[in-house]
């Protein structure tokens, strides 16, 4: 028996030599000193044995026991350490190589365009007043001198809130429900307000049924409106004059045309030298599709209706000035260089596009 408990011996340590990783450590261990293992199976052969060598072949194997398990626990400790530094070595960083930039995310460009709009309009001592984006009818309509079922309102393409309990438009004391079609329902909405005197500008989203080249059907304005004694077409001219020159650079083209709003008189018509074309109209593949004769117009304005100024509850008589309403989208395409020939595709979210504001 002794000699079996040595060869036993000599097989497990030559065998954990080569038992490789912690998975062929823990099947040895098993195979030699599991409850069913080689050394088991020795030890029960105990009991045949003489009485007198019983004693001794005991206490012999349990010396070879003890070699075997602490053979065993420090191969393991080895195999152990050395899985540890591999497990480690795979995971090594090189603290010198170029790290990967993070994506920077920026203001959408109408975002920036409203911001640079705002510092010039306040420069000029405008405040920005906020008005709702779906109003009454009084507001977007009526108010601004253009009665029920006028046809002036066909202009303005208007979307109108369902009420979602009837099979009809939501309807109010102050008329229907519209998602704003442009940034005028400011001017009486400030006028209630009767602090005098006004010199306030708005920039809200507006909704029409409208959609090409130059326009789409949610779209933003800015509106200014001054109201004070004495105001003159004047003033309005020289708020413009500053307003391009700060916003499009001294030598841009800007033009005023006489126009026709219900909501102010006279009335004009901004347009700018189309950016796109150059101010030609003409394209190498054509005509140009956004301004078709080179300028393309950016608004509108005028010395304000006194029947608005009535219904904002002020006598036209001692008040007076103007109000003008331009178009976001299209003062911010018509910037030098912007080359943006359709205004579709501000709103296509194409990161391609996006990237480069
Ligand atoms: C108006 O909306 C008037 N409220 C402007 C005004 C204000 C006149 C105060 C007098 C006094 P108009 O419908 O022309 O006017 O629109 C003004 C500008 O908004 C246009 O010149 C254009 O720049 C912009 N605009 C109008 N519709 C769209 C659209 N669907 N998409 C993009 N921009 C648009």
């Amino acid at each position: 028996m002794k000699k079996e408990l040595e060869q036993l011996r000599d097989d497990f340590l030559g065998a954990l030599e080569s038992a490789g990783d912690s998975l062929g450590l823990e099947e040895l261990r098993v195979e030699y000193l599991g409850r069913k293992g080689k050394l088991a199976n020795v030890m029960k052969k105990l009991p045949d044995l003489a009485e007198d060598m019983r004693k001794e072949a005991g206490q012999f194997g349990n010396e070879i026991k003890k070699v075997l398990e602490t053979a065993f626990l420090e191969a393991q400790h080895t195999v152990n350490q050395f899985e540890e530094r591999t497990r480690r070595d795979a995971e090594w960083i090189d603290i010198t190589m170029p790290g990967i930039a993070p994506l920077m995310g920026s203001l959408h460009l109408v975002t920036q365009a409203i911001d640079e709009i705002s510092t010039i309009l306040h420069q000029l001592g405008f405040v920005r007043s906020r008005t709702p984006e779906v109003d009454w009818d009084w507001y977007a309509f009526e108010s601004l001198n253009m009665p029920k079922d006028h046809a002036a309102r066909d202009e303005w393409e208007t979307f109108f809130i369902q009420d979602p309990k009837a099979d009809k438009v939501l309807e109010g004391k102050k008329g229907k429900v519209v998602l704003t079609p442009h940034t005028s329902n400011s001017q009486v909405r400030e006028l209630e307000k009767g602090q005098l005197p006004i010199r306030m500008f708005n920039i809200n989203k507006c909704y029409r049924r409208q959609s090409d080249v130059s326009h789409v059907p949610m779209f933003h304005q800015f509106e200014g409106l001054l109201i004070d004694k004495n105001v003159t077409i004047t003033e309005l001219k020289g708020v413009f004059d500053f307003f391009v020159k700060n916003f499009f650079g001294a030598e841009r083209k800007v033009r005023l045309r006489p126009h026709h709003f219900r909501f102010t008189e006279p009335s004009f018509e901004l347009d700018i030298s189309c950016d796109i074309c150059g101010g030609s109209g003409k394209l190498e593949s054509g005509a140009c599709r956004l301004c078709k004769e080179g300028w393309l117009e950016l608004g509108g304005a005028g010395m304000v209706h006194p029947n608005v100024i009535k219904a904002g509850g002020l006598d036209p008589e001692v008040y007076s000035g103007f109000a003008f309403g331009w178009g976001v989208e299209r003062t911010l395409m018509m910037r030098s260089g912007m080359n943006i020939a359709d205004m579709r595709i501000i709103y296509r979210n194409d990161l391609r596009f996006l990237k480069q504001f």
